[in-house]
């Protein structure tokens, strides 16, 4: 039985619940970032600013020079959270179905949901409404038979909109878009296929798998697919972890200090990136090391304050380091860093605190541009002379024994 899947994205999302919360400012441009004197970004902009040019990444001063009537918000981070939560919520009741991505968007699979509500498409109707009703925010939905297809189909659908692509459709649908739309193509890989005369989804679809592999490597043959509309991933709910951890073994015996650093540093990325693709926070932190002659220690902290940042992983994680170090001088075989005890984000704690909330922000754009362009996309400076202790690629390094999430 062919699936059937929606994809929901709450429209400018954080500028809605701004709106919500002041409802003066709907209908007109409005941008969330701060200030235009800031140094910073635009984090969301409506509808309205961007008639006027305006979009996220943009910078505030530019911003304010092409919309100079645009009103400029701070924004309130624990704010966003909260509705995402309430959102998220809404979404449960419709199917159990469900596997969010980030903040304000979602995948269900409601295949067989028709019997309920007479169509997905009716179904779809009555959890936009709900979302109005209790939020006060919009969502575009997009419909098809798979995740790729129901992705783009909401952001065709945007804003307030909902498009449905009957089975059977889907190449039809996607193949007049830019490559650009496909999810998966960054700017990078936007850049070779341009390169190799394919500009549209379509063009993609029908290029020899085997030119793409060539110029693309693996993910060649995923883009191919996806062009196709082939997408056999599974609607997954990200799944109740009671820790988080990275671990890996070292090409050979280390007591170098800064090798050790900069891959303790890389896998607290890796392990902070998980955290909060849970959207968890976690107050214990745990080093395991392995020594050359194979003996295995662990060393915990507990945080007085529960938290979801690389840094936070990274600077407890160092110390934890720093100690076993000075007290076992053996060469070190195995590193690892996790976390555990892990709780729902702790909202109160962050309004009191505008620095712990602008490092949250920070991690969470850096993990959104990793998912767009892969995870070495943005390397820190620890982390970076790690180029030359493991290979790697858009996805990261190869470790010898990665990914052991519990
Ligand atoms: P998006 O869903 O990408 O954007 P949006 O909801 O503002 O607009 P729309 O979906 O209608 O196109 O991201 C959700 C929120 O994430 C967004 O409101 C603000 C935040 N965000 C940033 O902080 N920085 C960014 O670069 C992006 C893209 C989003
Ligand atoms: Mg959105």
């Amino acid at each position: 039985m062919p699936r059937r899947i929606i994809h929901i994205d709450l429209d400018a999302f954080f500028v809605s619940v701004e709106q919500a919360l002041n409802p003066a400012l709907k209908g007109k441009p409005v941008v969330v970032g701060g200030k235009p004197d800031r140094r910073g970004v635009v984090a969301a902009a409506s509808y309205e600013a961007r008639a006027f040019g305006l979009h996220a990444g943009m910078p505030l001063i530019t911003a304010s020079r092409f919309c100079p009537q645009a009103t400029f918000l701070e924004g309130s981070f624990p704010r966003y959270r909260n509705a995402s939560h309430k959102f998220m919520a809404i979404l449960t009741d419709f199917s159990p179905f469900l596997e969010p991505i980030g903040l304000d968007e979602a995948f269900l699979d409601v295949t067989g949901f028709e019997s309920i509500y007479g169509s997905i498409d009716q179904m779809a109707g009555i959890i936009r409404q709900q979302i109005n009703k209790e939020l006060g925010l919009c969502a575009s939905v997009g419909i098809a038979s798979c995740k790729v297809v129901a992705k783009v189909a909401s952001e065709k659908s945007k804003p307030d909109g909902l498009l449905e692509i009957a089975a059977g459709e889907e190449v039809s649908f996607l193949a007049p878009l830019p490559i650009a739309e496909l999810p998966g193509v960054g700017k990078k890989t936007e850049q070779k296929l341009k390169g190799l005369g394919i500009r549209t989804i379509g063009n993609l679809a029908i290029t020899p798998l085997n030119t793409l592999k060539l110029h693309l490597g693996a993910s060649g043959e995923l883009l191919h697919q996806l062009a196709n509309g082939i997408d056999e991933r599974k609607v997954e709910p990200p799944g109740a972890a009671k820790s988080i951890s990275r671990e890996t073994t070292f090409g050979k015996d280390t007591a170098d200090r800064s090798s050790l650093t900069a891959t303790l540093s890389y896998l607290s990325e890796r392990v902070g990136a998980d955290l909060r693709q849970r959207d968890k926070q976690a107050r214990c932190i745990n080093l395991k090391l392995r020594y050359a002659d194979f003996t295995t220690i662990t060393r915990s902290h507990t945080l007085k304050q529960t938290t979801d940042t690389d840094q936070a992983i990274f600077n407890t994680g160092k110390q934890l380091l720093d100690k076993a170090l000075l007290a076992e001088r053996q060469l070190v075989r195995l590193i690892g860093i996790g976390v555990s005890s892990l709780t729902e984000p702790a909202q109160q704690l962050d309004m009191l605190d505008p620095s712990a909330q602008r490092l949250e922000q920070l991690n969470r754009a850096v993990d959104r541009i990793r998912k767009k362009y892969g995870f070495t996309a943005i390397q820190t400076g620890r982390t970076l002379q790690l180029k030359d202790l493991f290979p790697n690629d858009k996805n990261g390094y190869t470790l010898e024994t990665p990914d052991l999430s519990l």
